[in-house]
């Protein structure tokens, strides 16, 4: 098995070398990429917070109920560590406020602090991974009426202040502690199912809470602040507070990382578009790669034509250490260990597809107005032995390569997740 992976990559290598690109150089390249996991993939959005705790409000859904979901923090940190051993390269795992060890006791979200997250801190040490962190501004009484940041009731407004406020002092700490700096991503479901009849002034409240959060600044190598807008949600279909605009035009001024989430623009918006604009004006971007059926439905990532046009772009603009790449979906219909490989997988290989474009050919094509040689060597580009030079890689890192993974995660499931009911 071995010598035909390794052969057949020679062909490939010998076929890419034709278009001056060297697949080793590339796989280098690739091998430097870091993907954060997020934490709620195996849980279904539940965290720990009390021992019946679930996904509530908020414009985001979980559906399905296949066996197995992670109930505790061992479990959680079980299964990441077993979907980390079948993804090669070295990457990050991505927390929300909710996924705390809060020693059995309940900690109101405007109470935590960095000792609930100290096992964290360990674990990742051990892995030798890093950790970027989310505020958890929803499945919380104080929510309910969909209003936080951005809230007319200022003891609400207040209490999610002190909250985001407390994630950034922890993200700090997980920065300061693993050595790079952790994002810390503030999406709040803040909107309206009707008609509001005043946007103005939620919006004035939500500039004005975000100015208070960030009064204080930290070092960029402890934490980073991010804010992910988006259209609509369940329950917020006519009017969402934070919005593309607001939180572009904030983080323009303010100097703050914009999070784009795949399903979180119109079905035919582009994504990938966005990037070389938005780069020119702020320093960073964070993705939240998702796949939305219909709506923003958090599906499992698949290399589908926008994470590959996403990655394309990244490449192309010669991006990839300002755009930090975390994922974001959550489907409970599937072996949820098994969904974050595969998404992960999935984003991973359409890095190495936009990696492996002839670049310097595609661009001289471009500028000598020979649109057809453009057109020609994106055509041969899809027929190219991408997928010999993705199981060189995954077999030059010691990880399973092809089918073989399934018979991992099914392997997985007996041994350990169907053991949890
Ligand atoms: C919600 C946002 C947000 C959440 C996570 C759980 O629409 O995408 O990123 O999915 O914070
Ligand atoms: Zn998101």
């Amino acid at each position: 098995m071995e010598k035909k992976i390794e052969r057949s990559y020679e062909i490939a290598k010998d076929k890419y070398a034709q278009l001056d690109i060297d697949t080793n150089k590339v796989l280098e390249q690739l091998e430097k990429v870091s993907i954060s996991l997020h934490c709620w993939q195996g849980d279904d959005v539940a965290g720990f917070e009390t021992p019946d705790a679930e996904l509530s409000g908020g414009g985001i859904q979980v559906t399905g109920n296949y066996p197995g979901r992670a109930r505790t923090v061992a479990e959680l940190r079980q299964d990441a560590e077993k979907a980390f051993s079948l993804i090669p390269g070295k990457h990050r795992f991505n927390l929300h406020a909710i996924y705390g060890e809060f020693g059995g006791k309940f900690v109101d979200r405007d109470e935590i602090s960095p000792d609930h997250f100290k096992g964290w801190i360990d674990w990742a040490n051990s892995l030798g991974i890093k950790l970027d962190f989310n505020p958890t501004c929803f499945s919380h009484p104080k929510a309910n009426d969909g209003f936080t940041l951005s809230s007319k009731d200022k003891g609400i407004r207040d209490f999610w202040i002190e909250h985001v406020q407390r994630t950034r002092e922890i993200a700090a700490f997980m920065g300061k502690e693993l050595g790079s700096p952790a994002i810390n991503n503030i999406w709040i479901p803040d909107g309206m199912k009707d008609i509001p009849a005043d946007r103005l002034t939620h919006r004035k409240l939500l500039k004005e809470s975000l100015d208070t959060i960030f009064r204080k600044s930290f070092p960029a190598f402890e934490m980073k602040d991010a804010l992910e807008s988006k259209l609509f949600g369940i329950g917020s279909e006519s009017f969402v507070v934070g919005s593309h605009e607001f939180y572009l035009s904030y983080a323009v001024k303010n100097k703050k990382i914009v999070c784009f989430d795949l399903g979180h623009f119109h079905p035919t918006e582009s994504i990938a578009d966005k990037i070389s604009s938005t780069l020119l004006f702020v320093d960073e971007l964070l993705l939240h790669v998702s796949r939305g059926v219909r709506w923003d439905s958090d599906h499992t990532v698949i290399l589908n034509d926008d994470v590959k046009a996403v990655a394309e772009e990244i490449v192309r603009a010669d991006s990839l250490d300002r755009v930090h790449i975390a994922l974001d979906f959550f489907d409970a219909t599937l072996n949820r260990v098994g969904a974050w490989v595969l998404g992960t997988r999935a984003t991973l290989k359409a890095l190495l597809l936009a990696l492996l474009e002839p670049r310097d050919m595609l661009k001289s094509a471009e500028e000598k107005g020979d649109f057809f040689e453009r057109l020609a060597l994106f055509e041969e580009l899809k027929t190219m032995p991408f997928g010999a030079v993705w199981d060189y890689y995954c077999m030059k890192n010691n990880m399973p390569v092809g089918t073989s993974l399934i018979d991992e995660i099914h392997n997985y499931e007996k041994d350990v997740l169907s053991k949890r009911n």
